[in-house]
């Protein structure tokens, strides 16, 4: 018998992936996660039916998030991150020795624990004792926290059920408050490519430029998300990443998708993503 998984991207279309056999199913308090083994993507993590990440690819969505903000830092010590609970992106800010601390706000327990078991490359990073992990609500963490981090890592599902708050503009402007000086957040914001996401991306843009000084979008290319290209936002009330030079004096090595010269040109947007964004 031949098993398929498919995350419908809208009512005609959608990824297929022809899986081995599934590896987990639960119900959290909040969402349903699944995991599968597949032939081509190695393990891949399912969330409410929407597809988290695969092994094949997760290293180019959690180093963009990471060392594109991370390089135009001198030496970041304390980062926030709101959600990301498989533990990738803690993975690649770790790889900083300059990191203190970091503070990472996951909503599911579940998430953590499905890691554990299954994304084992991912959830190596929950052993650092640098990581300190929070099972709790990220929008009610900014809003309460007075502490500030040099770097602010959205690292959430889409724009709709426990992910929706994270794009309004009062999250944004807690975590702006919390930003130290010289400070940066990054968010994961959908696909450009997606019809549905067009006038969602707009708003989310919109929300970010009331709360910071210099707003960027950036790509990157993910085989395994919805129409495989996807974008990034940078924020910051200091950091023009269009005029900026790359601060950082450290470069972790083997990194499989960043590199300073695509960190620099990353900002560089095809026409129709521009036309989403600009005011
Ligand atoms: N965060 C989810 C990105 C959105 C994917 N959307 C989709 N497949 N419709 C991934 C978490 C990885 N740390």
């Amino acid at each position: 018998m031949e098993l398929w998984f498919t995350e419908y991207t809208n009512k005609t279309s959608g990824i297929t992936i022809k899986i081995k056999r599934q590896l987990d199913h639960r119900v959290s308090e909040f969402q349903t996660i699944d995991v599968f083994e597949t032939h081509y993507y190695g393990n891949l993590m399912v969330i409410d039916g929407y597809i988290m990440l695969t092994e094949f690819d997760e290293f180019v969505y959690h180093e963009n998030l990471t060392h594109v903000p991370a390089q135009f830092l001198q030496n970041p010590e304390k980062a926030l991150i709101i959600g990301g609970g498989d533990g990738g992106t803690a993975r690649e800010l770790l790889k900083y020795p300059s990191i203190k601390k970091i503070d990472m706000i996951e909503i599911d327990r579940e998430v953590c624990e499905v890691s554990k078991l299954y994304f084992k490359n991912l959830s190596v990073s929950f052993k650092d004792p640098r990581l300190n992990l929070h099972y709790e609500d990220g929008a009610k963490f900014v809003k309460n926290r007075t502490e500030s981090y040099d770097l602010i890592v959205i690292d959430s599902t889409d724009p709709v059920g426990p992910g929706e708050v994270l794009f309004t503009e009062e999250f944004y402007n807690n975590c702006s408050k919390i930003l130290k000086t010289g400070g940066i957040l990054t968010a994961q914001t959908e696909s450009p490519f997606d019809k549905e996401y067009i006038n969602p991306i707009r708003q989310i843009y919109k929300n970010l430029r009331k709360s910071f000084n210099y707003v960027s979008m950036y790509l990157g290319h993910i085989p395994t998300y919805p129409f495989g290209t996807w974008s990034f936002a940078f924020a910051s009330n200091w950091v023009d990443p269009l005029k900026s030079e790359i601060k950082n004096s450290y470069l972790p090595e083997g990194l499989r998708y960043y590199n300073r010269e695509l960190g620099k040109s990353i900002f560089t947007l095809p026409n129709f993503v521009k036309e989403i964004i600009d005011e």
